[in-house]
């Protein structure tokens, strides 16, 4: 077998550590504190956001995984067959596998922030589908969406999944989909993830799993910044917290000091007190007529939305 990399057509926009140094110190600086979820994908967070997958509290994949081989045929119906397939936050790319015979793209192209996490999903699914042409991108799409090399006059469908919306804010999650509407075009067709609105218990649960893999993925942003800014937080005085907070409908993660502490960041110095927090992630919930009203704020009409039978998830047909 030929090196993977000479099978993927290859953009690299994966972010300079200045946009990680920018966004840290200022994210650092205000109040609250706070630092982009984006960040949480070196490698080593891929790896771990893939265990947290696998844990027994944490049901959002296993659900979607569920309603992709139940309704795939469907889905692939509505998207279209030969035409132009691009996955946004593509991971592992398993997901997307439960589609593509159906769909058989002319291209595939996956986009993610975890550039060798990318390479390898990318290079293993071109060795699997010869038939389809795979052109990877490493960007950071939150910052918008530049698509080299779209091929002109072939269907466009996008394929978002994993409720990797929810990290957004509901405005900048509007402005996304806006985005993501004006590169597939009139006509052009999504599926799309999102988790749901449900009982807070099952929701602390989920990203407060026994094993502590969530907890490793929360903390391991500030191993990833020690090394990459040279950073000095001290692993052993900043827990995980995670909690379902009602107002916003949301999931939020923190960061937590347990003491009176002084951090070195890139030159910078900041001073947590005990039971400060920096906030990492926030992760909304959606009711199926509350997202449906958000996507046809950024252009979207609605097609069809499966759910599982505990309406734990949804996944949303759109088109532009
Ligand atoms: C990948 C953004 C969908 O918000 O549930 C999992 C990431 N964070 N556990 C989510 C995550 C904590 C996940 N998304």
């Amino acid at each position: 077998n030929p090196p993977h990399e000479s099978a993927v057509q290859f953009h690299d926009m994966h972010p300079p550590v200045e946009d990680l140094r920018a966004e840290v110190l200022h994210g650092l600086a205000r109040r609250p504190r706070r630092i982009p979820p984006k960040f949480f994908y070196d490698r080593r967070g891929s790896e771990l956001f893939e265990a947290i997958t696998e844990t027994p509290e944490y049901y959002p994949t296993r659900t979607e995984l569920g309603l992709l081989e139940t309704h795939g045929e469907a889905m692939a119906g509505l998207l279209g067959r030969g035409g132009v397939l691009v996955e946004l936050g593509s991971g592992s790319s398993r997901k997307i596998r439960l589609l593509l015979d159906a769909l058989r793209p002319a291209l595939y192209m996956p986009l993610d922030i975890s550039r060798d996490f990318l390479l390898d999903a990318a290079g293993e699914l071109a060795r699997e589908y010869p038939g389809i042409r795979v052109h990877a991108a490493c960007v950071d799409y939150s910052r918008g969406l530049a698509l080299p090399g779209l091929p002109e006059g072939l269907p466009r469908a996008a394929f978002f999944p994993g409720s990797s919306i929810g990290n957004f804010e509901p405005g900048q999650a509007r402005q996304l989909l806006t985005h993501v509407a004006r590169a597939l075009g009139p006509g052009g067709r999504l599926v799309i993830g999102v988790d749901l609105q449900k009982d807070p218990a099952i929701l602390n649960a989920a990203y407060n799993d026994a094993a502590g893999v969530t907890a490793a993925f929360n903390r391991n942003l500030l191993v990833r910044i020690n090394r990459e800014l040279g950073a000095d937080f001290d692993l052993a005085h900043f827990h995980h917290r995670a909690f379902y907070a009602p107002g916003p409908g949301r999931v939020e993660m923190h960061l937590v000091s347990d003491c009176l502490q002084q951090v070195r960041v890139a030159g910078h110095s900041f001073h947590f007190e005990a039971g400060e927090s920096i906030h990492t992630e926030s992760s909304y919930k959606y009711s199926v007529a509350g997202f449906q009203v958000l996507a046809g704020e950024a252009g979207f009409a609605p097609l069809a939305v499966w759910t599982d039978r505990d309406d734990l998830f949804s996944v949303h047909c759109l088109e532009v």
